[in-house]
């Protein structure tokens, strides 16, 4: 799940600490040699005025007391030289923060990781304005903090995954299953939801899912086979709406699928049904008459939510599919399918930034439970655990 991403976040994250990590041990060396030396090294003026008088006057006098001036000045000189040798160390320590346990990353340090994060960004079919947005996000952070020398790999973890869950939570909030029991409650029933998306992206298997999901929160739902386009549609919704014990309202082939989701919602206000479940045939975002069909089933059905299903696995088409499709009938929500496969990952996040449609739930497999609520926190620990 989400393979590129993961990969090329934590490729980023390993090249900057483990730089980070051979710069403090650089600086570490000479601090450790420099502090042993200094107090030593440099020799007093008390030392050279007994030396100088042993040798000038090469007889076996009792060395005359060294004048208190003399041990005063020595001990200055000491002194100054050891805070000279201490500046030394601070410096490093400044840089890489040995004395404090914190480093302070610099511009001209992390500018070619930078690069090597958006490239890696776009192959994992991030958009380029999202990947720019996103690198400038993480690249501000890690300037503008001083990360613990001690921690270096969960502090630059962190960072990067603090930055990811930005992107990923400005969505605002959505609960179909709320949404369904206000209604309900409200006694304006039913709840009607409208599937669309491109050929293959799973709309019938997520409605299957969707249905199982409503029943086991206790409600009832009718689906609409409004896809009569596609061969052997009609046979695969029956087939799953018989598995789950669902009713499905069924047209020929070729028959309006309006007027079929037209006949599901009747049946549903007919018998206190709490959803339908309209499927619709997959179409390309180019396909002029498939999106006026698709403009039409929306008219005549005014669905409470019309519902993307695109695959997660579809790269950098995605986005635009979305907003040719957003354009036509206006998306509530989006869900993203076929997690469970080797998704790249990029694209949910140029889906959140760029759009201002909520991603409600993710596919993460063909069985009916296999769907599961959009959560940040899943993604990011997908992409770049911290443990
Ligand atoms: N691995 C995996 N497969 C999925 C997922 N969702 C759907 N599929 C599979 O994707 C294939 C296409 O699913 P459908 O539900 O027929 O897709 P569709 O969008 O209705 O397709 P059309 O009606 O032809 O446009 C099927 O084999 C599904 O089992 C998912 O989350 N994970
Ligand atoms: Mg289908």
């Amino acid at each position: 799940m989400f393979e590129g991403l993961k990969k090329r976040l934590s490729n980023f994250m390993d090249s900057v600490v483990s730089k980070e990590k051979a710069e403090i041990k650089e600086a570490q060396e000479p601090a450790h040699n420099e502090d042993k030396p200094t107090a030593v090294s440099v020799p007093t003026h008390a030392h050279q005025v007994s030396a100088d008088h042993a040798t000038h006057t090469q007889k076996e006098e009792p060395e005359p007391p060294v004048p208190a001036v003399t041990t005063a000045r020595a001990e200055e000189h000491r002194h100054r030289t050891n805070e000279t040798a201490k500046a030394g160390v601070g410096a490093a320590a400044k840089i890489k923060g040995i004395i404090f346990g914190s480093v302070k990353l610099k511009e001209n340090d992390i500018e070619p990781f930078m690069e090597a994060l958006k490239l890696g960004l776009l192959e994992s079919d991030v958009n380029y304005e999202v990947a720019e947005k996103l690198s400038e996000n993480i690249k501000r952070d890690m300037l503008s903090r001083s990360i613990s020398s001690k921690d270096l790999n969960s502090a630059v973890k962190s960072i990067i995954r603090n930055s990811i869950k930005g992107v990923l939570s400005k969505q605002k909030s959505t609960d179909i299953l709320k949404m369904i029991k206000s209604k309900k409650e409200s006694k304006e029933t039913p709840f009607k939801m409208l599937f669309l998306g491109p050929n293959g992206a799973g709309k019938t298997t997520t409605i299957a899912k969707m249905a199982h999901m409503l029943m086991e929160n206790g409600f009832t739902c009718v689906i609409s086979a409004s896809d009569t386009f596609r061969a052997a549609a009609i046979e695969q919704t029956s087939f799953h709406a018989d598995k789950l014990g669902v009713k499905a309202i069924k047209g020929a082939y070729g028959a309006d699928p309006a007027s079929i989701a037209f006949d599901a919602i009747a049946h549903a206000k007919a018998h206190g049904i709490d959803a339908v479940l309209i499927d619709s045939a997959g179409r390309q975002e180019t396909n002029k008459n498939l999106l006026e069909e698709l403009k039409k089933i929306s008219r005549i059905a005014k669905p409470d939510m019309k519902i993307f299903i695109g695959e997660s696995i579809s790269g950098n088409s995605l986005l635009d599919q979305v907003k040719v499709l957003n354009d036509a009938v206006k998306i509530d929500g989006i869900i993203l399918t076929k997690l469970d496969c080797d998704a790249k990952g990029g694209n949910t996040l140029s889906l959140l930034s760029e759009l201002d449609i909520p991603v409600l739930f993710f596919g993460i497999g063909e069985r009916y439970n296999d769907i599961i609520p959009y959560d940040p926190d899943f993604i990011i620990e997908n992409i770049l655990p911290m443990n």
